[in-house]
């Protein structure tokens, strides 16, 4: 298969690159953080998306080392950002292959504490199929990252087979609402219901909201006042690479 042979190809010559996305604080009116996407710009397939080639990693266990090569990059990233004065935690998705795996703390720690870049620095994504089933193991797994000094999201919420129990055992920081729910909160009053009440839950469970997927200025509006706390969309900007987000940055203040 070529996409395997390119892909093994693509670890061994890091041939990866990171996007952002911003993450609008819409209160205070500031970039509150940045969402890490992985790109792949392969001589022979082209453009392959991550949609297609984190699922074939996930399913050969080639996620590993893309997932540490992932991290590192973050780590390049929060570096570069420094650079520039800036400060922006970068949340990076973990894959529940990676994050399952016995020496998942450890290998993270290490590329962490090989550049230099302390675990503040981050926000780990993890989505709510890799927590559900929630084993002691996974609760002292997410106990442990935030006292090394990790936040922790929960990303497409809403869209796992939702045992709510969870929320009120794990350290959490953030929920990300699945942009499922945030497409037709304009037309729809039933998305706008579940929405609302995913904010009221969340902000009376100490933590703060993302919603994803936001295009439409009509969506800023029903979000704040929902009181929701942070956008992330094409309608602020979609995933962008270090150069053109060091303009963003620039132009944003
Ligand atoms: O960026 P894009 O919308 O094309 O991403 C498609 C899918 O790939 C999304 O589900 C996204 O979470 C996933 N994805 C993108 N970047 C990463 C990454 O760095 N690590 C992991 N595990 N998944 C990613
Ligand atoms: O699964 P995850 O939530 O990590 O996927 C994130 C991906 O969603 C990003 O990589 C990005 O390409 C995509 N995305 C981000 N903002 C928007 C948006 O406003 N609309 C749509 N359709 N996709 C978005
Ligand atoms: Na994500
Ligand atoms: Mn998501």
């Amino acid at each position: 298969l070529l996409l395997d042979a390119e892909l093994r190809k693509a670890i061994e010559n890091q041939e990866f690159e990171l996007y952002f996305q911003p993450k609008i604080d819409i209160e205070k009116d500031t970039i509150q953080g940045l969402e890490a996407l992985v790109r792949w710009n392969n001589k022979k397939l082209g453009f392959v998306s991550p949609a297609e080639f984190i699922p074939y990693a996930e399913e050969t266990g080639l996620i590993i080392p893309l997932s540490e090569i992932i991290i590192n990059k973050a780590c390049e990233a929060v570096i570069e950002l420094q650079k520039f004065g800036q400060k922006l935690p970068i949340a990076i998705n973990i894959s529940s292959i990676h994050f399952k795996q016995q020496n998942f703390l450890e290998s993270i720690q290490t590329i962490l504490e090989r550049n230099n870049t302390p675990a503040n620095n981050f926000e780990i994504e993890v989505t709510e199929r890799t927590v559900m089933n929630s084993a002691a193991e996974t609760v002292s797994k997410l106990v442990r990252l935030k006292q090394l000094g990790f936040k922790i999201s929960i990303d497409d919420f809403g869209t796992g087979y939702s045992s709510l129990s969870y929320l009120v055992r794990f350290p959490l920081d953030c929920l990300k609402i699945d942009r499922s729910f945030i497409q037709h909160i304009s037309s729809l009053d039933e998305k706008q219901a579940v929405v609302d009440a995913i904010i009221q839950m969340s902000h009376r469970l100490k933590m703060k909201v993302v919603a994803e997927g936001v295009e439409q200025a009509q969506q800023v509006d029903i979000l704040r006042k929902m009181n929701c706390d942070i956008i992330q969309g094409f309608y602020y900007s979609k995933p962008l690479p270090m150069n053109e987000l060091l303009e963003f940055i620039e132009f944003w203040e």
